[in-house]
């Protein structure tokens, strides 16, 4: 994979446009008027110097653990602003759907209940991750086979690793029950979906690409 691509044309060249220039090309021209120009049209504008193209992949994991049974690993990777791939392998459940969100708070002092509520920058209430209305957190449910094996890989929008919305240092919880997508009519439905327990959680951190 891909891991880092930096390109430029010459490592030897400065990346940045001279000042030094008489008449530089960005420079507006009349009087009293202030223009700006984004960084990259900038680059652009200055021909004879060598363009940057920067592609970089995030790469994050996290450790499942908790008081039962459940124990897995969580690998998320992000493409620039792209969507998460989020790849997930959980062991020792009881066969069937189990709720799986992300939580606010990568803090396990008090076990998984530390973790807080389901991840929610947007002020949302619970739903179905493929809902407009959602808890960012929102993740539905991994599926355990009869040997107590949930595996999934989720592609998910709202769960970057950079930015103001960044998942890095939050948590993930795989929970006892079933994640009833806020449609059960539960009173927990339009909060939690109803997933019950909390098995495993493991905080998100960085890892190398
Ligand atoms: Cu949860
Ligand atoms: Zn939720």
């Amino acid at each position: 994979m891909a891991a880092h691509t930096i390109l430029a044309a010459s490592p030897s060249q400065s990346l940045l446009p001279s000042f030094s220039n008489p008449s530089p090309p960005f420079q507006s021209s009349f009087v009293g008027l202030s223009v700006k120009f984004p960084r990259q049209s900038l680059n652009l504008a200055v021909a004879s110097k060598p363009l940057t193209i920067v592609a970089a992949t995030k790469k994050a994991v996290a450790v499942l653990k908790g008081n039962s049974q459940a124990e897995g690993v969580v690998i998320l990777t992000q493409e620039d602003d792209g969507p998460t791939t989020v790849n997930v392998r959980v062991t020792g459940l009881t066969p069937g759907p189990h709720g799986f969100h992300l939580h606010e708070y990568g803090d396990t002092t008090n076990g998984c209940i530390s973790t807080g509520a389901h991840f929610n920058p947007n002020n949302m209430t619970h739903g179905a991750p493929e809902d407009e209305v959602r808890h960012a957190g929102d993740l539905g449910n991994i599926v355990a086979n009869a040997d107590g094996v949930a595996e999934a890989i989720i592609v998910d929008s709202q769960i970057p690793l950079t930015g103001p919305n960044s998942v890095v240092g939050r948590a993930f919880v795989v929970h006892e029950l079933e994640d009833d997508l806020g449609k059960g009519g539960h009173e927990l439905s339009l909060t939690t979906g109803n997933a019950g327990g909390r098995l495993a959680c493991g905080v998100v951190g960085l890892t190398p690409v």
